[in-house]
C-alpha cells in the first residue's frame, strides 16, 4: 500500500511541476544591448501577474534605480498573457509588447525608455 502511495505521490509531483512550468513566465531586462550589464529577472506563475509602476524604485543587479535603462530583453510568457514595457511611469506613454517566447537584443528606438512594466491577460494586439 505504501509503495502505491509513494508512486502516486511521485507522479503527482511530476505532474504538478510540469503544470507549474507550463504556466510560468520569465522575463529578463538588461541595461545594455545583447543582454549585457545590469539586469532584472521577473517571474510569475499561475493566475498572478506582476507590475512595476516606476522603474526609479527598481533594483537591478544590486543597484537601486533602473529608469530609462532597458536596452535588451529575453522573455518566455505562456499563451494568453502579454507583458508591456512602458515609456512613462504608471503604465503610460508608448508601449512595447512581449508575447510567447522571444529575445530582442536591441530595443532600437525603445532603448533607454522603459519606466514601468506590467503583465496581464492578453486582450489582443489591437491594445498594443
Ligand atoms: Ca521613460
Amino acid at each position: 500500500m505504501l509503495k502505491y502511495f509513494v508512486i502516486f505521490t511521485f507522479f503527482g509531483m511530476l505532474f504538478l511541476s510540469f503544470v507549474s512550468k507550463a504556466h510560468a513566465a520569465n522575463i529578463e531586462l538588461f541595461d545594455d544591448k545583447f543582454y549585457q550589464d545590469r539586469s532584472i529577472n521577473i517571474k510569475f506563475e499561475g493566475n498572478n501577474t506582476v507590475s512595476y509602476p516606476d522603474f526609479k524604485n527598481v533594483t537591478a543587479s544590486g543597484k537601486y534605480g533602473f529608469d530609462d535603462k532597458v536596452s535588451s530583453v529575453r522573455w518566455k510568457i505562456w499563451n494568453g498573457y502579454v507583458c508591456y514595457l512602458y515609456e512613462h511611469k504608471n503604465f503610460s506613454g508608448r508601449k512595447y509588447a512581449l508575447r510567447g517566447t522571444g529575445a530582442q537584443p536591441d530595443l532600437g528606438s525603445f532603448s533607454d525608455w522603459t519606466s514601468s512594466f506590467k503583465c496581464m491577460v492578453d486582450k489582443g494586439t489591437q491594445y498594443d
